[in-house]
């Protein structure tokens, strides 16, 4: 082979070479959850799938154990294209996606059931399509259970306990407001820093699902577990836009149906979760509590008033309680 052939050679496979790697992507994804938790597991799930259906072309990895940071700053990071995917609980969302703000409404959802025909529905798309003008794409909603309060000292055993307790809250808007509706002292902080602000009495208790009460072990110092369940927020997958329109519009169709795919292991997965993490926090010895749950609802008023105002969000609140 002479000179010019062989550099010929070379050079080809370089560009053979080149061209395959640029073909292959990595999409990274956030969460703080650990691993083991449902929506960790199931955003592996959708990677699995992912990568199956592009021949090992695109994959995720899931970077979870909040190794990119608390959410409002991920999904920062997230609109800015740093981070492509994001597992997030609607509420971070809601100031900077209003339409989200509907999901986290207390007392909204009669049951799992309920909100899964919202989310699955006409409305759930309608909010997903909002997030876009924000940079973000809207893939998907897991469960994330009912959230109860839970205190280090005084337990909840009526409205009235909330008076004037530190609480910490999500940081959204909506949030901060029911829990002044409940009488409680807001006190908005990233999920990262709930346990020692609990173990220094910088705040006097938090609220959260069983799964996250446990693996969080928020349940080793705030031992009173009240049953209110006063929100069905779900969970939500978003991807970055500018991450998106990088893909072909083929790989962004394999993206969304495998998100939507592993909605239903996610379903699978937290039922077995929520379960196996109330027998371990019971088992632990933790004060589980039961409340009249109308005189908590009752309370929330204030918090409709304020953040279904005009025609369109009322429209919005009556189609939802609709869905039967
Ligand atoms: C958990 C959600 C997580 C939130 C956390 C919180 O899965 O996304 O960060 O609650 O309260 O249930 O911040």
């Amino acid at each position: 082979m002479n000179f010019a052939k062989t550099l010929g050679l070379a050079f080809g496979i370089a560009l053979g070479a080149t061209a395959l790697h640029a073909q292959e992507i990595t999409l990274r994804s956030a969460d703080i959850h650990p691993d083991g938790y449902p929506t960790v597991e199931a955003v592996k799930y959708m990677g699995d799938l992912v990568s199956q259906r592009t021949k090992g072309r695109i994959k995720i990895q899931v970077m979870n154990n909040s190794m990119l940071g608390g959410e409002k700053d991920t999904i920062e990071q997230t609109r800015f294209g740093v981070i492509d995917l994001n597992r997030v609980n609607a509420a971070p969302f809601n100031n900077l996606v209003p339409q989200t703000t509907v999901l986290g409404l207390p007392f909204l959802f009669r049951s799992t059931d309920h909100m899964h025909k919202v989310v699955d529905g006409p409305i759930g798309d309608e909010i997903l399509a909002a997030f876009e003008p924000h940079g973000l794409i809207g893939l998907a909603y897991y469960d994330s259970g009912a959230r109860s309060f839970y205190t280090t000292k005084k337990p909840i055993q009526k409205l009235a306990d909330l008076k004037g307790m530190k609480i910490r809250v999500q940081q959204s808007d909506l949030w901060i407001a029911m829990m002044q509706a409940f009488g409680a002292n807001p006190t908005p902080m990233p999920m990262g820093e709930v346990y020692s602000s609990l173990e220094t009495g910088v705040v006097d208790g938090a609220e959260n699902n069983w799964p996250s009460y446990e693996s969080a072990r928020h349940y080793e110092i705030a031992k009173n577990y009240t049953l209110t369940e006063h929100s069905l927020n779900p969970e939500i997958l978003v991807m970055s836009k500018i991450s998106w329109d990088k893909l072909t519009p083929d790989d962004q169709k394999v993206i969304r149906q495998a998100a939507k795919d592993s909605v239903v292991k996610m379903r699978e997965l937290w039922v077995a979760r929520e379960k196996s993490a109330e027998a371990k926090v019971r088992a632990s010895g933790v004060n589980v509590i039961s409340v009249n749950k109308e005189e908590f609802s009752a309370a929330m008023k204030p918090v409709y008033d304020k953040f279904v105002t005009d025609a369109k969000q009322k429209a919005l609140l009556e189609q939802i309680q609709a869905v039967k």
